[in-house]
C-alpha cells in the first residue's frame, strides 16, 4: 500500500490541475470515489480538481449527496480534455463505453473496482475487483496518506459503500467492511438521512407504478420495460426490486432515455457473471459490463420506430432466457394478475 501511494502521488504531482471523469450518470460511489481523489490530490500533491461526467444526476438521493458535498459537476460538453495536465478516471475505466473519455485521450490515474476486460493504459491504475466499492479503494489511500476526511466526504463514502454493497450485503469484501465502520463515526447524520430519504418527484411513483404493472415473469426471471425514464438510473433501481420477489433468482428492466435502451441484469449470488451474460444478451452492438450479480448496459435505439424498440426489448429477454437454458416457447406472464389488478384500482372512487 505504502508503494502504491507513493506511486499514485507522484503521478498526481505531474500537473497542478485534474479533471477526474466518472461513469455517465454517475452513482454514488462514482461522485464519492471523485471527491475523495481530489481531497488526495490536493492534500498530498497541491493538485486543484474538477469533476465530469456525461448524462445526469437523476435520483433524489443522489441530487442530495450532490448538495451535501457541494460538488459542482463540470458539464462535459465544456471540456477542453487538451487544457488539462493530467485525467484522473474512478468507478470507470478507459474504453469501456460508459463515460465521456474520447478514445485515444490517455488517462493518468484509473482507480476502479469493476473487473477489466483490458489492463487500462495509464501511468497509474489500481483495479480492485473484490472491493464493493471503489470509494474504499479511495479512502484507503486517504488513510495511509493521513489525509483528514471531512464530514462530508465521510457521509458520501459510506453511503456509496452502502449503495454499491447493498449495506455491505452485496458483493462486497472485508476492506469495505473496515473502511465503513472507521468512517461512520466521522459521518454526518443527518446529512446521511437527508441523502437517504429525500423528496421525491411525481414521476418517481409514475415510474414506480409502470414498473410493477408492466412486470413480467417466466420460471424465476423476472422483468419490465418501463418504456420513456426521466433518467437512466431508475432501470437499475427497478431490477434490484424486482429480484427482492420471493421466487425470483433473475431480474432485467429496460428503460429509453433519450437515444438509448437501458438495461439492467441483477442475480441472486452462484455461479454466474451477470456482466458477462448482459454483454451476450446485449450482443456487439451493446455496451455492457458489471459484477458477478449485478449488469448493466445500453444500446441505441436511435431512429427506430415504436414497435422495433418493443422488438428490440422483448429480443433481450427471450435471449436471456435462451441463455438460461429454459424453454423457449413459455409464455411470459404477468407478475400482477388482471384479478389483483381489480380488487386495488380505484377503491377510494
Ligand atoms: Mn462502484
Amino acid at each position: 500500500m505504502a508503494e502504491r501511494l507513493s506511486a499514485l502521488v507522484s503521478a498526481l504531482s505531474r500537473g497542478r490541475r485534474m479533471l477526474i471523469v466518472v461513469h455517465d450518470n454517475p452513482d454514488p460511489d462514482a461522485l464519492a470515489s471523485a471527491c475523495a481523489l481530489a481531497r488526495l490530490a490536493r492534500c498530498r500533491a497541491g493538485v486543484r480538481c474538477r469533476v465530469t461526467c456525461d448524462g445526469m444526476v437523476g435520483r433524489a438521493e443522489n441530487r442530495a449527496l450532490l448538495r451535501e458535498l457541494r460538488l459542482n459537476i463540470l458539464p462535459v460538453q465544456n471540456v477542453r480534455w487538451t487544457e488539462w495536465p493530467l485525467i484522473g478516471m474512478v468507478d470507470s475505466q478507459p474504453g469501456t463505453g460508459n463515460n465521456a473519455l474520447p478514445r485515444g485521450t490517455p488517462a493518468d490515474i484509473v482507480i476502479d473496482h469493476h473487473p477489466s476486460r483490458v489492463p487500462p493504459a495509464a501511468c497509474f491504475a489500481d483495479i480492485r475487483p473484490g472491493y464493493g466499492s471503489t470509494a474504499t479503494i479511495l479512502a484507503e489511500y486517504l488513510f495511509r496518506a493521513k489525509c483528514a476526511i471531512p464530514p462530508a466526504l465521510a457521509t458520501a463514502i459510506c453511503y456509496a459503500i452502502s449503495t454499491d454493497t447493498q449495506d455491505l450485503a452485496r458483493e462486497s469484501g472485508p476492506a469495505d467492511t473496515e473502511t465503513f465502520v472507521r468512517l461512520y463515526p466521522l459521518a454526518d447524520k443527518k446529512a446521511l438521512g437527508r441523502i437517504r430519504h429525500p423528496k421525491l418527484h411525481h414521476a418517481y411513483y409514475s415510474e414506480l407504478a409502470r414498473a410493477v404493472l408492466s412486470a413480467f415473469t417466466h420460471a424465476n426471471i423476472i422483468g419490465s420495460h418501463l418504456g420513456p425514464i426521466a433518467h437512466p438510473d431508475s432501470v437499475a433501481l427497478t431490477a434490484d426490486l424486482l429480484l427482492q420477489h420471493e421466487r425470483m433468482g433473475w431480474a432485467l428492466v429496460t428503460g429509453r432515455c433519450r437515444q438509448d435502451l437501458y438495461v439492467s441484469l441483477r442475480t441472486l449470488p452462484g455461479r454466474h457473471h451477470a456482466g458477462a451474460l448482459l454483454r451476450r444478451v446485449l450482443g456487439s452492438e451493446g455496451h455492457a459490463g458489471g459484477h458477478g450479480t449485478m449488469a448493466g448496459g445500453r444500446i441505441s435505439v436511435a431512429g427506430l420506430s415504436e414497435e422495433k424498440i418493443e422488438a428490440r426489448q422483448k429480443q433481450i429477454v427471450l435471449r436471456l432466457i435462451r441463455i438460461l437454458k429454459r424453454k423457449e416457447d413459455a409464455a411470459l406472464r404477468p407478475l400482477i394478475s388482471p384479478q389483483e389488478l381489480d380488487e386495488a384500482f380505484y377503491k377510494f372512487l
